[in-house]
C-alpha cells in the first residue's frame, strides 16, 4: 500500500488515514492508496471503513500540480465510485477544508461527520475547471439543484453548520476527526445502518437549465467554467447516473484543455510563490506589535485600518489635533463597514478605535513603535523632512517605511543615518480593501527589514510582491506605459469609450479611462506636469486634451465629471459629451489624421505595451520573476484572473507574434515601441516567461 494512505484495522473497522502533507492533495499515491485500502478492508472482513485526514485537513482536492501532465489511473471518478460501491459502510470524518475532489470522496462515502470548524466546497471553478469526480452528479442528488449550483458556480467554502443544514453532512461533532469518525462508524454498525450510495438516490427535479446557464455566464464576467458546470448539473437531472458521470467528464476535460484553466492555475500558484524569495530563506523578521502611521488622509487612514484589523496597535501622527480627529473619523468610517458586515462586534470596534489607536501631533509618540509608515503628500522634500524626524525619534531597529507610489526610496533612505532600516511599502487605495502590497527594496535595505515588510503583509492578509526601485516600481511603471499606448490610440482615431469597452470585453474590471476617473484625473495631471517639468524626450508623443478637462475642474468620480458623467451615488457613468470635441481639437492642432481601430487591434496594442514594459521590468530585476508582475497586475490593476496575468497571457498568445507586432508598430513610432531586450532574448532562444519562473523556483 502507498505511504500516502495509512491502514489500520480497529476491531471490525478499517481505518484509512490520509498522510500527504500539506493538504492531503489527491495525488496518484493517495488515489492508489484509497483503492488498495478499500480492497484490503473488504479482504480483512471489516464491517465499516473510516476515511479521515492526518495533519491540518481532510483531502483538499485533486493534486493541482498534476494538471496538464499525462493522466495516470486510478482516476478520481473511479476512486469515488469504488468507495461508494463497497459492500462495507464507509464513513468520512472531515476537518480543515474538504474541497473539490476531497468533498467528492466524502460524497462517495455513505456517511459524513465533521468537526465544527470544518469547511466543505467544490471550488474547481476558481481554478478554471469544474467538479470532475462526481460532484455535479452526487451533490444535486443530496441537496437539490439550487443549493448545488450555488456552491459549484461560486466556488465558496461552506461552514460545517450550514453543510449540516443543507444535508451535505450527517453529523457535526467536537473532537479529533479520527475519534468522532470511529465513534460514528461504531454506532452505524451497532445500529445496523445500511450502505447509502448517493448515486442510487433519485435525481432532483430539473429546472430551465438554458436560462440558468445564461444567468451564470453573465454573472461570471468572462469566466467559462461556472456556466459549463451548470451543464454538469443538468446532466444529473436528465441522464442516468453513469451517463451523467460520463457527461461531467467530457465537460471537465473541455475545461482542462482551456487557456482559462492554465491562467487560473498559474494565478493560484503564483500568488503563493510571490512571498517565497530565496534571499529571505532563514531571515527572521523584526518584532511587529505596534506601528506608527504618519498622515491620516485616505491612504494613511486605510493603512491604519488594515493594521488595527490585523491586531496591531497604531499611533496615528498628524500635523494638528483637528487633522488627527479627521483621520480618526476616516478610520472609524472604514471600520464601520466591517461592523455593518458583522465582521466586527461593537465591542471590538470600541477597542480598536480607543485602546489600539492613539492619535498624536508629536513625533516623540513614535519613539517605541516597531515600524512607521509615512503616507504624507507625494513631494520629495516633504518626505525627507519626515524621515529626518523619524531618524531622530524612532528606536534603534525600528523599520522606517514610505508609502510613496513612485518617488525614489534610495533618495529618501539617504536622508537618514539608518538607510538599512528604510523600505517602501506601497499600498493601493483603499488600503484596507486592496490586497496588493508592493514591498520596495532599496539598495541598502537590510534583509530582515524586507522580511519584516512581508511579515506585515501576511499579518494584514495582503498579497505582497517584492519590487526594486524605479519610477513607479512594478505596477505604476507598467500602467504608465499601457496608459500612454491608450493615449496614442486616442490621438490616432480611437475614442476613450471604445477603448474602455474593448478592454472590459477582454476581461478587465474597468477600462483605463474609467479607472482614471475612479483614481482622480488630477493624479494623472500632476504626473504629466512633473514629467514635462523634468523634460520630455522630443520624440515622445504628448497630448493636452486631458489637461483641459482638469483645468475645468473635472477630476472624475470625485467631481461627478471626467471622461464620464456620474449621477450621484452611481458608480458607472455615461460618456461626457465634452470629451470628444476636446480630442478632435487636439488632433486638428497636431495635424493628425484619424483612422478606425478594431477592438482586436486596441487590445493587442494595449497588451503588447503592457507585456513589453513588463519584460523590461523583469529584465532590469525590478521584478524578480515574471510571476511577480502577473500577481501585481492581478491584485492591483484589475487584470482578468482567468488570463493568468500579462506575462502568462503573452506566453499563451506566443511571444514571437507579440514581438513581431511590436517591431511592426516601431516602424510608425520607434521611440515608444522599443522591444524589451528580455523579450527579444526569449524569442531568440525559443523560451517563455514561464521558463524563467521555473528556473527561479
Ligand atoms: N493541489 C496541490 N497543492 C495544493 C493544493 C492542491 N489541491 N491545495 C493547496 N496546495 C498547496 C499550496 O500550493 C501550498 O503549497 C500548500 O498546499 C498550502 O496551501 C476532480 C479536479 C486548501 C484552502 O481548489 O484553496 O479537486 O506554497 O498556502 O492558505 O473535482 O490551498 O506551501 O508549496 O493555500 O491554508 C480543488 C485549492 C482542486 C483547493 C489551504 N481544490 N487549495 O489554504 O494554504 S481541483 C482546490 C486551497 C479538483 C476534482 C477537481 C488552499 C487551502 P506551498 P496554501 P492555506
Amino acid at each position: 500500500m502507498s505511504e500516502a494512505i495509512g491502514y489500520e484495522l480497529i476491531g471490525d473497522i478499517a481505518v484509512l488515514s490520509a498522510q500527504n502533507p500539506p493538504v492531503n492533495a489527491l495525488g496518484l499515491d493517495v488515489r492508489q492508496g484509497l483503492v488498495d485500502g478499500m480492497a484490503r478492508a473488504e479482504n480483512d472482513g471489516a464491517k465499516a471503513v473510516l476515511i479521515y485526514g492526518e495533519g491540518r485537513t481532510y483531502f483538499a482536492g485533486a493534486d493541482i500540480r498534476e494538471f496538464g501532465k499525462p493522466p495516470t489511473g486510478p482516476f478520481l471518478p473511479d476512486v469515488c465510485t469504488r468507495i461508494e460501491a463497497s459492500p462495507l459502510i464507509v464513513v468520512s470524518a472531515l476537518h480543515g477544508t474538504a474541497l473539490g475532489g476531497g468533498l467528492e470522496i466524502a460524497l462517495g462515502s455513505h456517511y459524513r461527520v465533521a468537526v465544527p470548524s470544518a469547511r466543505v466546497g467544490l471550488p474547481e471553478v476558481l481554478i478554471g475547471v469544474m467538479p470532475g469526480a462526481g460532484g455535479t452528479q452526487r451533490l444535486p442528488r443530496l441537496i437539490g439543484v439550487d443549493a448545488s449550483v450555488d456552491i459549484i458556480t461560486s466556488g465558496r467554502q461552506v461552514g460545517a453548520k450550514e453543510a449540516l443544514e443543507l444535508g451535505i453532512l450527517d453529523r457535526v461533532e467536537d473532537g479529533a476527526p479520527r475519534d468522532i469518525g470511529l465513534a460514528y462508524a461504531r454506532e452505524l454498525i451497532d445500529s445496523g445502518a445500511p450502505r447509502r450510495a448517493i448515486s442510487e438516490m433519485a435525481a432532483p427535479q430539473a429546472v430551465d437549465f438554458d436560462a440558468l446557464y445564461d444567468v451564470v455566464l453573465k454573472k461570471s464576467r468572462g469566466m467559462i467554467a461556472p456556466a459549463k458546470a451548470v451543464r454538469g448539473v443538468q446532466a444529473c437531472c436528465e441522464l442516468p447516473f453513469d451517463q451523467g458521470m460520463i457527461r461531467e467528464r467530457e465537460l471537465f476535460m473541455e475545461l482542462m484543455a482551456s487557456d482559462q484553466r492554465q491562467g487560473m492555475i498559474h494565478a493560484f500558484f503564483s500568488e503563493r510563490a510571490v512571498g517565497k524569495l530565496p534571499e529571505l530563506k532563514g531571515v527572521e523578521p523584526r518584532d511587529l506589535n505596534a506601528i506608527g502611521v504618519i498622515g491620516g488622509g485616505t491612504m494613511g487612514a486605510g493603512i491604519a485600518t488594515s493594521a488595527l484589523l490585523s491586531g496591531l496597535s497604531v499611533v496615528m501622527l498628524e500635523m494638528s489635533p483637528e487633522a488627527a480627529e479627521a483621520a480618526k473619523g476616516r478610520i472609524e468610517g472604514n471600520l464601520g463597514g466591517a461592523l455593518k458586515r458583522g465582521k466586527l462586534s461593537q465591542a471590538q470596534f470600541e477597542d480598536l478605535t480607543t485602546k489600539a489607536l492613539t492619535l498624536s501631533t508629536d513625533y516623540s509618540a513614535l519613539g517605541d513603535v516597531d515600524l512607521v509608515i509615512e503616507a504624507v503628500f507625494e513631494d520629495m522634500d516633504v518626505k525627507k523632512t519626515v524621515f529626518t524626524q523619524l531618524d531622530a525619534v524612532c528606536k534603534p531597529g525600528a523599520v522606517l517605511a514610505s508609502n510613496t507610489s513612485y518617488l525614489d526610496i534610495n533618495e529618501i533612505a539617504a536622508s537618514t543615518n539608518r538607510p538599512s532600516d528604510v523600505i517602501g511599502l506601497h499600498f493601493f487605495s483603499p488600503a484596507h480593501v486592496m490586497k496588493l502590497l508592493e514591498i520596495v527594496v532599496a539598495d541598502k535595505t537590510a534583509p530582515d527589514v524586507v522580511a519584516t515588510g512581508f511579515a506585515l503583509g501576511n499579518r494584514m492578509k495582503k498579497t505582497s510582491v517584492r519590487a526594486g526601485v524605479c519610477d513607479g516600481f512594478i505596477g505604476n511603471r507598467i500602467l504608465s506605459t499601457y496608459r500612454t499606448c491608450a493615449d496614442h490610440m486616442i490621438l490616432d482615431g480611437a475614442s476613450p469609450y471604445q477603448i474602455d469597452k474593448a478592454l472590459t470585453d477582454f476581461g478587465f474590471a474597468m477600462g483605463p479611462f474609467a479607472v482614471a476617473d475612479l483614481a482622480g484625473l488630477d493624479i494623472g495631471w500632476a504626473v504629466r506636469k512633473r514629467k514635462r517639468a523634468e523634460g520630455l524626450d522630443p520624440r515622445a508623443r504628448d497630448s493636452s486634451y486631458a489637461d483641459k478637462l482638469c483645468e475645468d475642474g473635472n477630476f472624475g468620480q470625485k467631481t461627478g465629471k471626467g471622461y464620464y458623467v456620474y449621477e450621484a451615488g452611481k458608480r458607472a457613468g455615461v460618456s461626457n459629451p465634452d470629451v470628444m470635441p476636446l480630442i478632435e481639437a487636439e488632433r486638428a492642432e497636431q495635424g493628425l489624421t484619424s483612422r478606425e481601430f478594431a477592438d482586436d487591434e486596441i487590445v493587442r496594442r494595449y497588451m503588447a505595451a503592457m507585456v513589453n514594459e513588463a519584460a523590461k521590468v523583469v529584465g532590469e530585476g525590478i521584478a524578480r520573476r515574471p510571476l511577480d508582475v502577473d500577481v501585481t497586475l492581478l491584485y492591483g490593476y484589475g487584470f482578468p484572473r482567468y488570463r493568468g496575468g500579462p506575462l502568462k497571457w503573452a506566453d499563451m498568445v506566443g511571444l514571437p507574434e507579440l514581438l513581431a507586432d511590436i517591431k511592426k508598430w516601431a516602424e510608425e513610432d520607434d521611440y515608444f515601441w522599443q522591444p524589451a531586450p528580455l523579450l527579444e532574448q526569449l524569442v531568440a532562444e525559443g523560451r517563455t516567461f514561464d521558463d524563467l519562473n521555473k528556473e527561479s523556483a
